[in-house]
């Protein structure tokens, strides 16, 4: 059976595009894969967090993972640091990553820019990706077209690993959506939508209040144009919407833009779709959020069923890297 991994960093509260170009793919895949999800809290201490804070964060996002439809008697699902082969690992990788490659990541660079304190975290971050994603034997990655670069990385090093020391890892493949990988801010709708993205009016938030979603949506950037086009150049918060709209109802953007004609009518049926979209999700919470015990039940168990797939294969990746095995 194919095995799918991925996860997602407490960084901040969820938003539309991680739910349309990652959270939706991750539940579909449960009905065809072998499914391991996870909070990568480790990932998360690349930028400075309040302690309290990170823990309910890191706590809330499995809640809201449950909400949207990980079902944990089909999929894996824990948090990243309650397995420590991810930590082991990940130093595997560095050492195995150049200095250059790291350097060459435009997620490093963007995120290094905007910083006042840039971490070596978040500099080696790739590296730790790859470690979470090798320690599983992980065929597929559903992931959103902004980690596109660094899952290309990680094959680069799952390949040098093996030429270097023996077959040890599988190459993953990327699994990127071809609608909703890439949600943009719909105040600028050329850069992508973030969770830690200080823009409130052009991010959505997955438990925000209803009607604020549909007035940030009815807000939302356009042109000064008035035809309804899909052309992410030309009309990128036009687009936007279109790309939106699509990943909530499954019908091309291209086939959605010759239904209307207005950018009101467009603007309205996207608020439609998205509350209608997020309304199950937020009720599910709500029930989740009443039962803090029965998550951790789950994350506990999933840390086992994670530990029992990730040892073995840590333990390959340290024989065969020369490291010697304690008597
Ligand atoms: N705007 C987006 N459109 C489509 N997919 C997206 N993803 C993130 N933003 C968009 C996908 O969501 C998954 C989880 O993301 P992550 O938490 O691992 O980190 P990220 O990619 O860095 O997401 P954010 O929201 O931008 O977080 P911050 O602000 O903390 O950096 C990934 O599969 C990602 O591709």
């Amino acid at each position: 059976m194919t095995r799918v991994f991925s996860g997602i960093k407490p960084t901040g509260p969820v938003q539309l595009g991680n739910l349309l170009g990652a959270l939706r793919h991750w539940v579909s895949d449960q009905d065809e894969a072998d499914t391991i999800f996870c909070v990568v809290d480790l990932h998360a201490l690349t930028v400075p967090q309040d302690p309290a804070e990170l823990r309910t964060r890191t706590l809330e996002l499995a809640q809201l993972l449950l909400a949207i439809g990980i079902d944990p008697a089909r999929s894996t699902l824990f948090i990243q640091s309650h397995v420590r082969e991810h930590a082991e690992l990940s130093w595997l990788m560095e050492c195995n990553a150049s200095f250059g490659e790291l350097r060459r990541m435009t997620q490093f660079k963007d995120k290094s820019d905007q910083a006042e304190f840039v971490s070596a975290g978040l500099f080696t971050y790739p590296a730790l990706m790859a470690a979470d994603i090798l320690l599983y034997d992980t065929d597929r990655v559903p992931v959103g077209d902004d980690q596109r670069q660094h899952l290309e990385l990680s094959r680069d090093l799952a390949i040098r690993f093996n030429s270097r020391y023996g077959d040890t890892f599988i190459v993953p493949e990327a699994a990127i959506a071809k609608v909703g990988a890439r949600v943009m801010d719909l105040q600028h709708p050329t850069k992508k939508m973030s969770k830690s993205e200080d823009s409130p009016q052009g991010t959505i938030l997955v438990l925000e209040d209803l009607d604020a979603v549909a007035k940030k949506i009815k807000r939302a950037v356009t042109d000064t144009e008035t035809d309804v086009r899909f052309d992410t150049a030309e009309k990128p918060g036009v687009s936007n919407l279109l790309a939106i709209l699509s990943a909530c109802t499954g019908t091309t953007p291209e086939t959605l833009a010759e239904s209307y004609t207005r950018y009101g009518d467009l603007k309205s049926a996207v608020a439609e779709a998205v509350v209608e979209t997020l309304r199950p999700i937020q009720e599910r919470f709500a029930e989740l959020a009443a039962d803090p015990s029965g998550t951790a039940a789950i994350l506990a168990s999933g840390a086992e069923k994670a530990q029992a797939i990730a040892g073995p294969v840590l333990e390959r990746a340290r024989t065969n890297i020369g490291l010697l095995p304690q008597s």
